[in-house]
């Protein structure tokens, strides 16, 4: 049901990638300047017409557009929190970026999602925390729902590549 990929999450074929981006959700740069660029106007236009409906996109919160002209049918697009030392309850927001994002895809009947890691670009936060916060927050989401038959943890990087196999199977042997 988990799978770890090292590829650029573009080009991932799945009901729904997820993204990280900013709570403006007006693109910007890392992932979420390669999912702008990927998959058209179409995303920002959607991004545009939430936040002129719902206000901007708080940190931990997600929201769903169409995937333009990528792949996925989808973008789940999701603010992880900005490192700041770890007293700032960054795990739990970034828990709830995994959390909420699975039960967007959930919502709109999605089979299979990707993950890229969210928060360890710009936002600093620690790969080897974020690795099994990411690795938790999914497999406890899983072991709620039969409704999500895949999750693919994009990596872009080998050490998050590493590190999310090594939480998984931590995970895993202490079943
Ligand atoms: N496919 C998969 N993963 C990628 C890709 C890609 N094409 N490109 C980068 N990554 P970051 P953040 C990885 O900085 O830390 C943006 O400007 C990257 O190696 O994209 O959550 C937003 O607008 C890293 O492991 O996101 C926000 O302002 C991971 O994606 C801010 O950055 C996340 O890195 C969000 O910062």
């Amino acid at each position: 049901m988990i799978e770890i990929v090292k590829a650029d999450i573009t080009k991932v074929s799945v009901d729904a990638i997820v993204n990280a981006a900013n709570s403006s959700l007006m693109g910007g740069g890392g992932v979420d300047g390669a999912i702008h660029r990927a998959g058209g106007k179409e995303i920002l236009e959607e991004c545009k017409l939430i936040v002129t409906l719902q206000g901007v996109c708080k940190t931990g919160q997600a929201v769903i557009t169409t995937g333009g002209y990528l792949p996925a049918k989808y973008v789940i697009h999701t603010v992880g929190p900005v490192w700041h030392g770890g007293n700032d309850n960054e795990a739990q927001k970034l828990t709830d970026c995994y959390r909420n994002s699975l039960v967007l895809a959930v919502k709109y009947d999605c089979k299979s999602i990707a993950f890229p890691n969210i928060s360890t670009g710009v936002y600093h936060f620690p790969k080897e925390k974020a690795a099994k916060i990411a690795v938790d927050a999914v497999s406890e989401f899983l072991a709620e729902t039969d409704k999500i038959e895949k999750v693919i943890f994009v990596c872009f990087d080998e050490a998050n590549e590493i590190l999310i196999r090594i939480k998984l199977s931590e995970r895993l042997n202490s079943v």
